[in-house]
């Protein structure tokens, strides 16, 4: 679209942050408004498909292995269950399928068990997305191969800020991932997490950078930190709510095309907060009780929130299939898949 912008200055962003609410809002929502349906919102299911014991050192994480976190380390989940936990997951509304791993990358003899869920998933007929971490560009053929819609992989925050929180891996590591996966055709969904003690400058400059990326990611998931007890960031100030509903406002206006995914954190925001980030310019959530390791918001509070709201969940264009699989009842469904992981 011609008024998509690559060249914001870290200044710019931040006057845009610096706004008065009620302005910051009004202008999020015309752009909103101007790309997008504002009463529809994209779902999309996350599974852990390979929990715990990850090397790197990542301050917000309960995966990885040095911190005690009570979070267990398993073993990639066998085929069947990513299948059963996907059919459930559309039958309860979702589109897309997350599936997310506790690596630092892929060991190659991983990529070809990864590539057979891919296809299973979208054999389904539902849109996938993967996480597993940095990829080489012989990976990234791999998944496009498989027919991998999307690769997530966020920025997390401002360059500067970043070795606080990362120092097993560069910042410049992910950009070059993300280079990879561009390469191959592959849609990027990236973003980061906010409330890790960053300041609001460096809020601008993760949203600048996310900006000047070659493409705009097509996903950009703005997470909230969710703290966990005995990672390094567990007991960081709380950030004021309306500073994250700005950070999703100038994400909507500096990446107007893009799907801007309330992510991570929703279990702790109140219905009121959820509904002025929609306002502001959120259009995709993560859908079902759990994130990779961490509650999210029941199936049915969702499901009565977008009532609530007037808000319609996306469908993929022509998938009539999905209609008649959603009349399954979606609380049930959504425990029924807790128990086929934990089987
Ligand atoms: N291991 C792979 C990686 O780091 O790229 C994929 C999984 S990792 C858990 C995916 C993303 O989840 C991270 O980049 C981070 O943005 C987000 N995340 C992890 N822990 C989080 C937390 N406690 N709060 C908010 N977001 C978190
Ligand atoms: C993203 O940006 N957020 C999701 C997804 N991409 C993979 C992950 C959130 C994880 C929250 C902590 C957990 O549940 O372990
Ligand atoms: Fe590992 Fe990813 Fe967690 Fe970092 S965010 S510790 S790479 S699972």
């Amino acid at each position: 679209m011609s008024d998509l912008r690559h060249d914001w200055s870290r200044d710019e962003v931040l006057a845009l942050l610096d706004l008065p609410f009620a302005d910051l809002l009004q202008r999020a929502h015309a752009v909103h408004r101007a790309h997008h349906d504002a009463n529809a919102v994209q779902v999309s299911t996350l599974l852990s498909i390979k929990t715990g014991g990850c090397p790197e050192d990542c301050a917000y994480c309960p995966q990885a292995a040095r911190y005690s976190t009570g979070v267990k380390a398993e073993k990639l989940l066998p085929l069947e269950t990513v299948i059963e936990c996907a059919r459930q997951a559309k039958a309860a509304g979702a589109t897309r399928f997350c599936m997310g791993a506790a690596w630092r990358s892929p060991k190659d003899r991983d990529v070809p068990k990864v590539a057979a869920m891919i296809r299973a998933v979208n054999a389904l007929g539902m849109e996938t997305c993967a996480t597993l971490g940095m990829l080489s560009g012989e990976q990234a053929e791999a998944l496009q191969a498989a027919g991998l819609d999307y690769y997530n992989h966020n920025l997390d925050t401002a360059p500067e800020f970043y070795g606080d929180v990362i120092k097993t891996r560069e910042y410049q590591d992910r950009l070059d991932t993300l280079a990879h996966v561009r390469k191959v055709g592959m849609k990027t969904c990236c973003g980061g997490i906010v409330g890790m003690g960053e300041s609001r400058d460096q809020r601008a400059g993760l949203l600048q950078t996310l900006a000047s990326l070659p493409d705009h990611p097509q996903s950009v998931p703005i997470n909230r930190l969710v703290q966990v007890e005995g990672t390094p960031l567990a007991g960081t100030v709380l950030l004021d709510p309306f500073e994250f509903v700005r950070t999703i406002a100038v994400a909507r206006i500096v990446m107007p095309a893009s799907m801007v995914r309330l992510s991570a954190g929703r279990a702790e925001m109140s219905d009121e907060l959820q509904a002025l980030c929609f306002f502001a310019g959120a259009n995709s959530i993560f859908y079902g009780e759990k994130l990779l390791t961490t509650g999210n918001p029941d199936v049915l509070a969702d499901q009565q929130l977008f009532a609530r709201l007037g808000i319609h969940a996306m469908q993929i264009a022509g998938d009539p299939a999905g209609d008649a699989a959603r009349t399954v009842h979606a609380d049930i469904v959504d425990r029924e898949c807790r128990e086929v992981v934990t089987a």
